[in-house]
């Protein structure tokens, strides 16, 4: 057997197994938690010795791993954390090979399938989607969803993959999509260590699944302890499974099924896991397994050893209920395997885990050779007279295991100190680092985006059509109609959020529509905006189109962990193997108060790279940017302008198919004397200023980016500047927050620079946040006044005889 080869395990039911048959698959588990355990083991060993910068691993937790991979069925789902290993080799998730190349950060697809070297080691993912950015099938799979670091983070998506489990089997409407759901009888499997069930996102994904009835089988390991810290100082009665008993579903409420078991008991592991899925799959009904005295043999990670925090009495405990000792035991005790026999397959497995490491090693180090050979022979040809060149060359080619790192940056001192000196030689030496400059882009800098063939840049731009004798109607009865033709043209379509089910949102951009397509696509939530957002990815990563709505963009930041450190970054972290096209709609700007009329722009654009953030100026423009989003499959998050819901608008004829492209920026008034560039609902007030400008002999131009991310890819600021020479940054945004970032993308990205003559300005809320009411608003944010007030002086100090000053 190759090391690349998976060993994987069996589904037990042993009434139809002869004891034979049941020694077979018992001993083939033993060898998969073995072999398991041997790369624990040997990963450590890599780390420690230099070859790998951190190590976390599976040790302890094998046992339940493997009962649980015998319940896992091609279609199914995890959604997990970093001790999962036995699971992953159990269902063929991940070869032995692969988690190695992984520790080594391997940046290959290849090497690396879950994440190409991008991710820690223990880091899981499959890839749901092809190099295109289409799916596969996803029902002969067998599927994980792309963990992440940080605790707890796993548990909203998880919710997501379990309820497009419940759309699937009760919405018919989805029967034609053949690559997600066999009649929804997916489950998704949770995973998560006993400490990190004190964070809030456990607790709001246990009631989100409760109330949604959901197939979601969490498991919880508990080894008693988070890194250094005892269960007494994490969990209420040192016993999740005991504090969630009143979760328990009976003969009058529905809720969960709860199980206990212990880590090392192999047979009522198998046991309880047949059981427990069995009833999450058929039933739908969501079930945890709280899986006690688990053991952690060589302590939590690499960065420290647990003699430190646990005691002699615990640490002689975990020696003897260690699931592997304890599952050698009862193997030979009930004469299923010799000590001999077992002693063979010990050394087996230890040869073979040795041999993947070894593989992984020279291949990851084999990646990186011939750049260095090349890199050598070439620093060598170049003439220095110094004898300089001859050194580098010469130490790079003494370290043995060099990094890319260190290739590269040999050759880019060879460059700088050959400067002065062109030659033939040089130049090839320039070529190649040019080539890989494109190699290493694509190995660390790419695909923050899937850019698969139903990337948003690639959707048709279909203009507005307006009637003759068009209608002006309220603006969310634009969106209405967007909403209504987009949902009737796909079925895939799902929006949720609170009051946007009955109600129809508190705009009413949906209202009315419920009725018409179901509670299942179009429905009320909870108050629980992680989850919402986690629904919103789990559905996404199965097929479905979900329109996840945050009430108001303040609000936001509830959800904005899962935002960025699941959604923002899932191409970029698994080299666009997954992907999760979920539309986060909100609204903000312009409301009252300090919780209702937020522009937290610099949060959002710091923290959600990864994302499309569109800033529509009104609904028209929101339905074109919908129906740009509705038709390509990258992630967005769309802030509708909180006051434009009852503002008049034309109403498009094609209101469902016309498209604003996205990154597209619009000169929504044209001027000579002076660029302003803004966005959203700030935008109305700056074209009240520029009437009054006007009259004052100062004529502004008017840009409106759109979105902010993509930033006006066709240089509309700068073309607009090369014209007025002036700029004026304006938002409701913190002083040096969304402005800083238009000013950098203006000056520095499109060299709007070059471009002026006067200092360029920004004009932004101040850093408190916005006070109650109409006095409150107007000595906070910019009003009319300070826009014009701010034209106007910078127009002063260009020209103070022709603009004398105001005040
Ligand atoms: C949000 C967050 N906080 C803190 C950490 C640092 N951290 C990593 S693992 C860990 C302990 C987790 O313990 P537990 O959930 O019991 O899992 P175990 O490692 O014991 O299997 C902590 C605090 C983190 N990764 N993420
Ligand atoms: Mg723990």
């Amino acid at each position: 057997m190759t090391p690349n080869t998976k060993l994987t395990t069996n589904p037990i039911d042993a009434s139809e197994l002869s004891f034979e048959d049941f020694k077979t698959i018992v001993i083939n588990d033993y060898k998969i938690a073995f072999e398991s355990r041997q790369a624990s083991l040997l990963g450590r060993r890599e780390v420690l010795t230099g070859k790998a910068k951190f190590g976390i691993f599976g040790d302890g937790k094998e046992l339940p791993q493997i009962a649980m991979a015998k319940a896992f069925k091609d279609g199914d789902w995890r959604s997990g954390y970093y001790r999962d290993q036995t699971f992953a080799f159990a269902t063929g998730i991940c070869t032995i090979k692969e988690f190695f190349a992984q520790l080594y950060a391997h940046a290959s697809v290849e090497a690396d399938p879950a994440s190409a070297g991008r991710q820690m080691n223990c880091h899981f993912a499959t890839r749901s989607i092809n190099e295109d950015g289409s799916w596969k099938d996803l029902t002969v799979m067998k599927n994980s969803s792309a963990d992440i670091a940080p605790t707890g983070g796993q548990m909203p998506r998880l919710l997501g993959l379990a309820y497009a489990s419940k759309l699937y089997r009760q919405n018919p409407e989805l029967s034609y999509l053949k690559n997600f759901s066999v009649n929804g009888n997916e489950v998704a499997f949770g995973t998560i260590g006993n400490a990190s069930t004190a964070e809030g996102v456990f607790f709001e994904t246990i009631n989100a699944a409760g109330v949604l009835q959901v197939p979601m089988a969490m498991s919880v390991w508990d080894d008693g302890y988070g890194i250094s810290v005892p269960a007494r100082y994490q969990t209420t009665k040192e016993d999740i499974s005991e504090i969630l008993k009143g979760f328990q579903r009976d003969e009058y409420a529905a809720g969960y099924e709860i199980f206990k078991v212990r880590g090392w008991d192999y047979p009522a592991l198998c046991e309880t896991y047949q059981k427990a899925i069995d009833i999450c799959r058929t039933e739908h009904v969501p079930v945890l397994i709280h899986v006690t005295e688990v053991t952690q043999p060589q302590g939590h990670s690499t960065s420290g050893s647990h003699e430190r925090y646990k005691d002699k009495k615990r640490l002689d405990w975990e020696k003897e209920f260690d699931c592997i000792v304890q599952m050698r035991k009862w193997m030979l005790e009930s004469a299923i395997i010799t000590e001999e026999d077992l002693v063979d397959l010990e050394n087996e497995a230890k040869t073979l885990v040795r041999q993947a490491q070894k593989e992984a090693w020279n291949e990851f180090l084999g990646s990186i050779s011939q750049e260095k050979e090349q890199a050598i022979a070439m620093i060598s040809a170049l003439e220095n007279g110094d004898g300089l060149m001859e050194k580098i060359a010469g130490q790079l080619a003494a370290t043995p295991d060099a990094l890319r790192k260190e290739v590269i940056s040999a050759v880019r001192k060879a460059l700088r100190l050959t400067l002065n000196k062109p030659s033939a030689e040089r130049t090839s030496l320039l070529n190649w680092y040019n080539d890989q400059k494109e190699f290493n882009e694509d190995r660390y800098n790419s695909k923050l985006f899937t850019e698969g063939k139903e990337s948003p840049s690639l959707v048709n731009h279909v203009p507005a059509v307006y009637a003759e004798q068009s209608k002006m109607v309220d603006g969310r009865e634009i969106l209405n109609k967007c909403f209504d033709s987009n949902f009737s043209r796909d079925q895939r379509l799902i929006a949720f959020g609170e009051d946007l089910g009955m109600i129809g949102d508190v705009n009413q951009g949906f209202a009315g529509l419920q009725s018409k397509y179901g509670e299942l696509r179009i429905t009320d939530t909870g108050i629980r905006e992680m989850t919402i957002v986690g629904q919103g990815i789990g559905l996404a990563l199965r097929g479905l189109r979900p329109i996840a709505e945050i009430q108001y963009v303040d609000y936001l930041l509830f959800a904005l962990n899962i935002l960025s450190d699941d959604l923002a970054s899932l191409s970029y972290r698994t080299k666009a193997g997954q992907k999760a096209p979920v539309i986060i709609r909100t609204r903000g700007h312009r409301l009252e108060g300090v919780w209702h009329s937020g522009s937290p722009i610099s949060m959002i654009l710091g923290s959600l790279r990864g994302l499309h953030i569109c800033v529509p100026r009104n609904m028209t423009q929101a339905a074109g940017i919908y129906n740009t989003l509705f038709r390509s499959d990258e992630p967005a998050l769309v802030i509708e302008c909180l006051n434009g819901y009852r503002l008049k608008e034309n109403l498009p004829e094609n209101v469902g198919e016309f498209t604003v492209p996205l990154g597209q920026a619009e000169i929504i008034r044209a001027g000579t004397d002076l660029t302003i560039v803004s966005y959203g609902s700030t935008l109305r007030i700056i074209e009240e200023a520029a009437e009054e400008l006007e009259k004052m002999g100062i004529s502004v131009e008017i840009v409106d980016p759109q979105t902010l991310l993509p930033f006006d890819t066709n240089k509309v600021c700068v073309t607009s500047l090369q014209k007025t020479n002036k700029l004026l940054v304006i938002d409701e945004d913190v002083p040096g927050g969304g402005t800083a970032y238009l000013a950098q993308q203006i000056l520095e990205v499109q060299g709007g620079y070059y471009m002026l003559d006067a200092q360029p300005k920004t004009l932004s809320a101040k850093a408190h946040r916005t006070p109650y009411g109409s006095d409150g608003d107007y000595f906070t944010k910019p009003s009319v006044d300070d826009v014009i007030e701010t034209v106007y002086q910078m127009m002063h100090d260009h020209n103070a005889a022709k603009f004398p000053s105001i005040y």
